[in-house]
């Protein structure tokens, strides 16, 4: 799969990327592509998952083939090193979505004591519901308090140190897939003698406990690292990401169906265009409300620019087009390609997904290239510092910065590509039910009649090794084609808006069941849900469906997908839908093939314990073909 090699056009199927795909080309910028052919050949021991540098008595490897020795310096195998390693990749996943969950409930605790009046409780309908879900009595109450009694909960989640399960989880989680976490734990218990977790205690000592079991000497037991990589990663699909989920919704607003635009044809030539990337909202919310302040109009009217534009990039981007309906520039590859534009005055970034590369590129254009975050500062941008207190100050400052860079910009040297496709996003589980008229029992009828067949979540990453988007489309189309009704959040929802897959007249590439509710509903055959944190809203809908049928999410006909998958969080999203009883397909290769165990625990023997299991898979039609018959399968198992 060297698209790289073969020229521009395997490098995207995106007619914006190919465009600007053909001018870095012809002006020698540098992009992923570029710098993937100079990384050929990749090391085969990292692919493996068979290298080891936990301690300094190595860098140890072993060679699953049999050449060369067959343990590390301390006698590590080839599974315990996969096994480290990859609950090390579940642990930085979990506590980077769950981080961002950290910064929203310390934010609901200050707009609640007060100590924040940047922001405010712009939902207070789901925070009613949040709180009535956790238990928290609301009757005759203020928002204030309510809000605080919440926040209180969410941080606890994080911190607590007793060993009962998080409450958001115990909340949130359908009853059967809860009590069989719990059996499963009683029962490796008794049948080994050994204490094996996988409820989530709290969200920090999930991580850190992957971070002390991984330090040398310590955990090398294949099975014992899996089950900590599944509860760490639990943590934070039913924790720290439901957290920044659900908390955002109650202080930014909870989205709705709306339609908006995607690629790189939402930059204006005639305005300042400002690009915010990353994950947090808490400042692209910001940026994007104070772009509309009198202020900041008369600032770019005063530079001859007819408004402020801003745009997304990323989840951060996905997380502005759900709620305020800002326009998408587009996802992971495309953030070089929205620099080469040259109509881009400044890229604001917060944390998560950025390459280090952007700050070079923009250097060689007027573009500021914004960090705001202590977490993410990158050497040679522009470093405004983001703090919550002073969010409508410092996100006006950006803005200026922009607006100063504007009559910088070379108007010869600005190429915007023409394209962009309709989107109707926003398909909350709130949203889905609504459409539904209020239960999930029309959607059941749906999938009992097979008009339906089953639901796919797809989700995930751009990565140069898979054909930009192409995967991600195919496959969708292929499941759309079968009745199998397709949501998703992250990088792939991006793929599919700018694919025109979220548009009405998608419905027509469905097949003839799918189609016909897409007509009655007037709903897309592709339902945006939001961002990576917001798979936590795929986690709800399915909890949802497994409530009202009373049974668990491992019974329904479900199944996921990352198919271009990058970052160590889809290593986390795919473990706790693993976790909570969904099977998901996985492309490219995870770093586990050189640990025959490991590879055995999570394929195969993951089946029967927890209901869900990985699958890999390079082509999108045998993916589909695989996804579907898991579909049928599942249906065959409940009579239906
Ligand atoms: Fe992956 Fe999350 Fe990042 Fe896009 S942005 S590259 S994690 S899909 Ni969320
Ligand atoms: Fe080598 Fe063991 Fe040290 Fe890993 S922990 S580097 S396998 S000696």
């Amino acid at each position: 799969m060297d698209q790289a090699r073969n020229g521009h056009d395997s490098r995207s199927i995106d007619p914006a990327a190919k465009e600007m795909l053909r001018i870095a080309d012809r002006e020698g910028y540098a992009t992923i592509w570029e710098r993937y052919e100079q990384q050929q050949p990749q090391c085969s021991y990292g692919q493996l998952g068979t290298c080891c540098r936990i301690c300094s008595m190595g860098p140890c490897r072993i060679d699953p083939f049999g050449d060369g020795p067959t343990r590390g310096v301390c006698g590590a195998t080839a599974d315990t090193m996969v096994a480290r390693n990859l609950a090390r990749m579940a642990a930085v996943g979990s506590s980077s979505h769950s981080d961002h969950g950290r910064k929203v409930a310390l934010l609901l605790k200050a707009v609640a004591n007060g100590s924040n009046t940047d922001y405010h409780i712009a939902d207070p309908d789901k925070l009613t519901a949040v709180a009535e879900r956790l238990g928290i009595p609301t009757a005759g109450r203020s928002t204030a308090e309510i809000a605080g009694d919440v926040a209180a909960v969410a941080i606890d989640c994080f911190g607590n140190q007793g060993e009962e399960p998080i409450v958001f989880m115990e909340k949130y989680m359908p009853k059967k897939r809860f009590q069989r976490l719990r059996e499963l734990e009683e029962t490796l218990y008794r049948t080994t003698g050994a204490k094996t977790g996988l409820l989530p205690r709290a969200i920090d000592r999930e991580a850190v406990d992957i971070l002390h079991r991984t330090h040398f000497g310590c955990d090398h037991d294949p099975l014992s690292l899996v089950a900590q990589s599944v509860r760490c990663s639990l943590s934070d699909g039913w924790g720290g990401s439901l957290i920044a989920t659900e908390l955002q919704d109650i202080l930014l607003g909870s989205p709705i169906i709306r339609p908006v635009k995607a690629n790189l044809g939402v930059l204006e030539a005639e305005s300042v265009n400002v690009v915010v990337h990353g994950h947090e909202p808490i400042l692209s919310a910001k940026v994007v409300e104070m772009a509309q302040s009198p202020e900041c109009r008369a600032a770019a009217e005063a530079v001859g620019a007819k408004r402020v534009n801003v745009v997304g990039l990323c989840c951060t981007g996905n997380e502005v087009l759900l709620r305020q309906g800002v326009g998408m520039a587009g996802n992971e590859s495309h953030s070089e390609l929205a620099i080469m534009t040259g109509a881009v005055d400044a890229m604001v970034v917060d944390v998560q997904c950025i390459y280090p590369a952007l700050a070079d590129l923009a250097s060689c254009f007027h573009t500021k290239f914004v960090t705001t975050s202590e977490q993410a500062k990158i050497p040679g941008a522009l470093h405004i510092q983001f703090e919550e207190h002073e969010a409508d100050a410092i996100a006006t400052r950006i803005i200026k910065t922009a607006i100063d860079a504007f009559p910088n910009r070379n108007k010869a040297r600005v190429y915007i590509p023409q394209h962009t496709s309709t989107a109707i996003v926003g398909f909350t589980v709130e949203e889905i039910l609504k459409a539904l008229g209020g239960t999930p029992q029309p959607l059941i009828d749906l999938i009992v009649t097979g008009t339906i067949k089953g639901v796919a979540g797809i989700v995930g990453c751009n990565n140069v090794k898979v054909q930009q988007d192409f995967f991600h489309r195919t496959l969708t189309e292929e499941l759309i084609k079968r009745d199998i009704l397709v949501i998703g959040t992250g990088c792939w929802a991006i793929a599919a808006a700018k694919s025109g897959l979220m548009d009405l007249p998608a419905r027509e590439l469905a097949g003839p069941g799918l189609q016909a509710v897409c007509g009655q509903l007037g709903i897309p055959p592709v339902l945006h849900m939001g961002s990576c944190v917001d798979c936590s809203r795929m986690l709800n809908l399915a909890g949802a469906l497994a409530d009202h049928l009373q049974v668990d999410i491992s019974d329904l006909p479900l199944v996921g997908s990352a198919p271009e998958w990058t970052t160590e969080k889809a290593v986390a999203i795919g473990t706790y839908f693993v976790g909570s009883g969904i099977p998901v397909h996985l492309w490219p290769l995870p770093p586990i093939l050189g640990g025959p165990q490991v590879t055995k625990i999570l394929t195969s023997d993951a089946k029967d314990v927890l209901g869900g299991w990985f699958f890999v898979e390079e082509d999108p039609k045998a993916t589909a073909d695989r996804m579907e018959q898991i579909i049928m399968e599942r249906r065959a198992a409940l009579g239906i």
